[in-house]
């Protein structure tokens, strides 16, 4: 069996808190697509005050970013937005759709964690649309083309009853989402035991479309952060075809063992390639950027050939 699925960039971390132009504590959690022929990387940052705001790098490699001299997303001062983004945004996914960029980002607040989504079409002005979910929802990712004549997303309610499951939503305009159901559950005794959650925004292959994901592990020093791959069916995203047994990724550099949160590596974005490369992108100890490349194919091949049971 192949050894590593992942080849981290020699790079890493590809950016952190001293890259950016102005006052922040951590560079993580980021977000990436392809726009114009560059990349853009929406990344989370933690301020002193602990709360997060998002800012923005460029790249025309997928590895050097710069990142622009300020903020792209802040807390919102005004009306809604401002009681439910006032403990921060975080974790932003972009979803290319239609012409323009979708962002869904967490919106923290005394009310909990709820989803928001924004757009942009150039990554100069950000649009709010609507907030998306309720409190205590997490981790969305839109896929990137409609199915079946409706919007699609993964997301990760957060209820009393755990295991904290993925869960597929429908929408007819990306404003109201329903027919929600668990798609895919954390296996017992397994790397993902605790809880899983929708991470890069599905990518479409022959075979399906593939989904990196977030597993946590609990132990006696805290939880661990893990990425697995996960196959969902093209024209019905709701069947899993099978999820890959082993995880792709664990926190093994220095950076993600040992940071602002420990043993951390996760993904809000990966960039398909068309030479069949995927470049994935992801937070190390909730601290800094980093990158990798893996063999698309090879993923694919993990959850169909070596994979357990979606639920
Ligand atoms: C999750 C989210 C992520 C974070 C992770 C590890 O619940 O808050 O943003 O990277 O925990 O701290």
């Amino acid at each position: 069996m192949k050894k590593e699925f992942v080849t981290r960039y020699e790079g890493n971390p590809i950016l952190t808190k001293d890259d950016v132009p102005y006052a922040v504590e951590t560079v993580h959690n980021a977000g990436v697509t392809k726009f114009d022929g560059r990349y853009i990387m929406l990344f989370r940052s933690h301020l002193a005050t602990g709360r997060s705001i998002i800012g923005i790098a460029e790249s025309e490699d997928g590895f050097h970013f710069k990142a622009r001299p300020e903020p792209f997303m802040v807390p919102s001062k005004k009306g809604e937005l401002c009681e439910y983004e006032e403990f921060g945004v975080e974790d932003p996914r972009i979803t290319p759709l239609e012409r323009a960029y979708y962002i869904t980002y967490n919106a923290y607040s005394r009310y909990g964690a709820r989803v928001g989504l924004a757009k942009t079409t150039d990554f100069k002005t950000v649009e709010r649309v609507a907030f998306i979910t309720q409190a205590d929802y997490r981790n969305i990712v839109i896929f990137p083309e409609k199915i079946n004549g409706r919007y699609a997303r993964l997301d990760r309610p957060h209820s009393d009853i755990s295991p904290w499951s993925i869960w597929i939503s429908y929408s007819p305009d990306l404003r109201y989402w329903g027919d929600s159901r668990v798609v895919m559950k954390p296996e017992a005794y397994h790397w993902d035991a605790m809880k899983i959650g929708p991470g890069a925004v599905p990518i479409r292959t022959d075979k399906g479309w593939l989904s990196i994901y977030h597993g946590v592990f609990a132990t006696m020093d805290g939880h661990v952060y893990r990425l697995g791959a996960a196959l969902h069916k093209l024209d019905d995203p709701a069947e899993v075809l099978g999820v890959g047994d082993r995880w792709i990724l664990q926190p093994e550099d220095e950076w993600e063992v040992v940071g602002y949160v420990h043993n951390v590596v996760f993904t809000c974005g990966a960039v398909a390639e068309e030479d069949g490369t995927l470049k994935l992108y992801w937070g190390g100890a909730d601290k800094v950027m980093c990158a990798g490349t893996a063999i698309i194919d090879e993923l694919v091949e993990l959850c169909l050939t070596d994979s357990r049971p979606p639920i």
